[in-house]
């Protein structure tokens, strides 16, 4: 389809923002961050860290402005009660001690706390863990939200109806079935179900899944959510990104979704990195002027931001 829309995204011109050599540690790449601001006027991002041998972990950063971060001396930690941490490992696919594959985190702010939603475990089996954390340098398990095989998930910024709610991805249950998005509740952050869809995919550029990339924002129109979606082409997956509107009160509806991604593979460094053609948002932040800034990963290997007019990302769910 012809659209004559601009682009409402605009690349920060001097992407990427964090790079494996501004590491402290040996790293081959850093990238899918989640972030925040804090009340203090902080940013804080959690990024996928993944050292030469292959392990994973969470790394964090930190920044005044929101594009210049300096990271921590360390990855974060994940600590659990006392006697749980071989179940703890067990359960998140630590197949001796030294092998972690913990990545992809989001930050969920959620009644005053911030809550990590990340994925554990790698193909033969994954799944989403949450854990919650005060400063950022420890993340306290908190549950296991959802049967394996998931593999995205973020959280609701409040309750809805006296629960809380979950959008989440299981892994594609064959390679004819396109991933959709599907929505959980929770009574209590530990026990969760009637899981459903919310959405598939719709247009081309999203035709293999579409899993969500950043937690759900309260705007007068609805929650809006920029997701993740993704194509396949001669080489392999390519990745954009998408957004859409669902409804204030029941978000088990969508009440509007742009037609076109609002995020796709154009820069070099979106192109060439560890995986090749992957634009793979994980935070929306806004800003009090009426602009959002949008945090990606790119080709799986570094991380980068763009800025957009929160008003264009809502009107752009309106073009069909
Ligand atoms: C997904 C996740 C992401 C990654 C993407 C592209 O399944 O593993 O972390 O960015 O694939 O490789």
């Amino acid at each position: 389809m012809l659209s004559r829309m601009k682009s409402v995204v605009t690349r920060y011109e001097g992407n990427p923002i964090l790079k494996p050599s501004d590491m402290p540690a040996a790293c081959c790449a850093v990238y899918n961050s989640g972030v925040i601001r804090t009340p203090e006027g902080e940013y804080i991002m959690a990024s996928r860290f993944e050292s030469p041998d292959k392990d994973q972990f969470i790394w964090v950063s930190r920044s005044r402005d929101g594009y210049r971060f300096v990271p921590d001396d360390e990855p974060v930690r994940f600590a659990c009660k006392p006697g749980e941490e071989a179940e703890y490992h067990e359960n998140t696919f630590v197949r001796d001690p030294g092998i972690h594959s913990w990545y992809d985190p989001r930050i969920n702010p959620l009644e005053g706390e911030y809550y990590i939603t990340y994925c554990a475990g790698g193909d033969y089996a994954c799944r989403i863990v949450i854990g919650k954390t005060r400063d950022f340098r420890t993340i306290e398990h908190v549950s296991f939200p959802l049967h394996i095989n998931n593999r995205n998930a973020v959280l609701f910024p409040e309750k809805i109806d006296g629960r809380y709610w979950m959008l989440h991805r299981p892994q594609n249950l064959n390679a004819r079935e396109s991933g959709a998005i599907w929505i959980a509740d929770s009574p209590d952050l530990v026990y969760w179900g009637n899981c459903r869809i919310v959405a598939r995919s719709q247009a081309y550029w999203e035709c293999t899944k579409i899993g969500p990339a950043a937690p759900p924002i309260r705007t007068d129109e609805g929650w809006l959510v920029v997701y993740h979606g993704v194509f396949p082409h001669a080489n392999g997956m390519s990745y954009g990104g998408g957004v859409m509107l669902l409804d204030l009160a029941n978000p088990g509806i969508v009440k509007a979704r742009a037609r076109m991604p609002i995020l796709f593979v154009q820069e070099l460094y979106e192109q060439v990195g560890m995986v090749p053609d992957i634009v793979f948002p994980g935070a929306v932040i806004p800003e009090d002027d009426g602009t959002v800034k949008i945090y990606y990963g790119a080709a799986d290997y570094v991380q980068c931001v763009a800025t957009a007019r929160m008003a264009d990302l809502i009107e752009a769910c309106y073009h069909r």
